[in-house]
């Protein structure tokens, strides 16, 4: 298989809904290759008018890498499709095996045109939130390998973000829960992703200037969950409070 005939196999999983084998059953892929999948599928995706609205960084913390067994930083790419309302509904149809994850998010302010660094991250940021990742791996059984995962857009398939709050909110050393029906399934600290979410916007920066995503004013980033990913089921309340960002909820039909 060559990257279009596999880029097609993953985007027509996450279209249909259905689980396909692993990429690495077959066919290796480095991690520049995976990526270069990743654009392509996109592609598709933008064809069918999907819009690009964000980056979201993955395996930022401890206990996403030991939950998947895998070992380093990831990014993939949100699109407006994948964005659903605070306190909407998510049909579970449309998805292979989704878990939930509490994240935050960052809202870009205006377009970025210089290396970022924690010293002048927040003049680019105009809205911080407690967000809830909707993650679905296209790979059966939620397996995958680093490069398989990259391939497959680093399993992103939604995201409900909370009420904007100023850049200046404070995100360092925060408690993040996440809660189905109100009973928590996933408590963490928010120093868990990269030791300050804030290292994740600039990472995500980086890695957008890098590999030419223009990040520009409105976009969003999500830093990597803080804890683990639950899987769904039709029928539950899923919500997710940050301390001091409030809570971002929906409902899975
Ligand atoms: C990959 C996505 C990881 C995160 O926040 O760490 C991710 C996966 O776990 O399927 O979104
Ligand atoms: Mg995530």
């Amino acid at each position: 298989m060559n990257y279009n005939q596999i880029a097609e196999k993953l985007d027509d999983a996450s279209y249909s809904a259905q689980a396909i084998e692993q990429i690495s059953k077959n066919r290796e892929l480095n991690l520049d290759e995976a990526y270069a999948v990743q654009s392509i599928s996109l592609g598709r995706r933008y064809v069918r008018g999907e819009k690009l609205v964000g980056l979201k960084l993955g395996f930022t913390s401890k206990a996403k890498m030991e939950q998947m067994g895998v070992h380093d930083m990831i990014w993939g790419r949100l699109t407006d499709r994948m964005h659903y309302e605070n306190g909407g509904e998510l049909n579970s149809n449309k998805f292979i095996h989704p878990r939930a994850e509490p994240e935050i998010a960052f809202r870009i302010a205006k377009d970025i045109d210089q290396i970022i660094t924690l010293d002048n991250a927040a003049e680019y940021v105009d809205g911080l939130a407690v967000a809830i990742e909707v993650i679905d791996s296209r790979y059966q059984n939620f397996k995958f390998s680093l490069e398989d995962v990259v391939a497959d857009n680093c399993s992103s398939a939604g995201f409900v973000v909370g009420a904007w709050y100023p850049a200046e909110t404070n995100i360092r050393n925060i408690d993040m829960v996440l809660k189905f029906d109100g009973e928590v399934v996933q408590s963490g600290n928010s120093d868990a992703i990269l030791g300050d979410p804030w290292e994740s916007f600039v990472a995500a920066a980086r890695l957008a200037r890098e590999n030419g995503e223009q990040l520009k004013a409105g976009a969003i980033i999500l830093a990597g969950a803080a804890t683990p990913a639950t899987y769904l089921q039709p029928g539950q309340k899923v919500s997710a409070t940050a301390q001091g960002l409030g809570e971002v909820f929906f409902n899975v039909v």
